[in-house]
């Protein structure tokens, strides 16, 4: 029997292609010198696409894979998948919930602390040799026991609260409604939150309902000195408005994971000494990628056995 084929639109670890390639015939999309004529040649034969949170599909796309499926996503926010689309089609979208929860949670803490006690400055000062000729570095900022607020206490908003409770933290966190169950204090609004605490984490799930949701009023209603951690999507953050922060230095440190234009973020952000930047790698680690990779091809396997799918999104 032929293999089902797949679209595979974002470079994927050997330890997952191997495997897939004895069971499916893959496209590569990425490696195709022109997208729409590797479209013509090979859409009508596809009948799943493989995608990841940052690449997703549009509707233009799986508009010319008239066979389609299935979309299943290498990552947990699937907000660049149109699923509307999905939908109206009755395409199923399967993610990969909960394997990187923790992963995500660290790295978060990680920039924090990193942004905090300036990390990258105090291995800098070591290597260039300011030590030696300067002393001691310039003093750093606490992050035990500060006022942290969680913007999105979803999963990995849950996980950062847990790792703050360990930093002794006052917690505070703002989402749609308040969650029953959480000794932590709410605010509607990122704007209502931002005021109350000296750290922000952005933890929100990207798509339409949470465009812009940390506005110029949440960053502005920062206090002076606070600090901004992102680890969820770039689109959730007016990316002006954080910009005009750290320029003015309202916001004194930050840390960032992701960005409105991904891979290509605006330049200025690699000007500022107290922000720490990182490649959208919050759930890159070579466990969680094993796990991530797992649970998508088993949601592939059950779907084109006619298995229940493990983590399909609801529409
Ligand atoms: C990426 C992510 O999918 O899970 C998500 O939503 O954004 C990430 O885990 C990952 O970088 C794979 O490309």
């Amino acid at each position: 029997m032929d293999k089902p084929e797949l679209l595979v639109m974002g470079v994927l670890p050997d330890w997952d292609l191997e495997p897939m390639a004895e069971r499916y015939t893959l496209r590569l999309l990425y490696e195709a010198k022109s997208e729409a004529a590797f479209i013509a040649e090979h859409g009508p034969a596809i009948r799943g696409i493989v995608t990841k949170g940052e690449i997703g599909a549009s509707a233009a796309l799986m508009d010319q894979l008239p066979r389609l499926e299935i979309v299943a996503c290498y990552g947990v926010g699937v907000d660049a998948i149109d699923r509307a689309y999905c939908a109206r089609r009755g395409i199923p979208v399967t993610n990969t919930p909960d394997v990187l929860t923790e992963d995500v949670a660290d790295l978060a803490f990680a920039l924090l602390l990193a942004a905090a006690r300036r990390i990258p400055a105090a291995d800098a000062w070591v290597r260039d040799g300011s030590w030696v000729r300067e002393g001691s570095m310039p003093l750093t900022t606490r992050v035990w026991g500060k006022r942290i607020g969680i913007v999105g206490l979803g999963r990995i908003g849950s996980a950062v609260a847990r790792r703050a409770e360990g930093f002794r933290m006052a917690i505070s966190y703002s989402g749609r409604t308040p969650k029953p169950d959480v000794p932590y204090t709410f605010h509607p609004s990122p704007a209502a939150l931002a005021p109350e605490v000296d750290i922000l984490v952005c933890c929100a799930m990207g798509g339409p309902t949470t465009q812009g949701l940390i506005d110029r009023a949440a960053i502005e209603a920062l206090r002076p000195g606070a600090i901004f951690v992102n680890v969820s999507r770039g689109s959730v953050v007016d990316e002006p408005a954080l910009l005009e922060a750290l320029r003015s230095r309202r916001i004194a440190a930050a840390g960032l994971d992701v960005f409105w234009n991904e891979p290509a973020v605006d330049a200025e952000f690699a000007t500022f000494p107290h922000v720490v930047l990182a490649p959208h790698a919050a759930s890159g680690t070579e466990e969680t990628r094993r796990a991530m990779g797992a649970l998508m091809q088993e949601n592939l396997a059950a779907h084109f056995a006619g298995r229940p799918l493990p983590t399909e999104i609801r529409p």
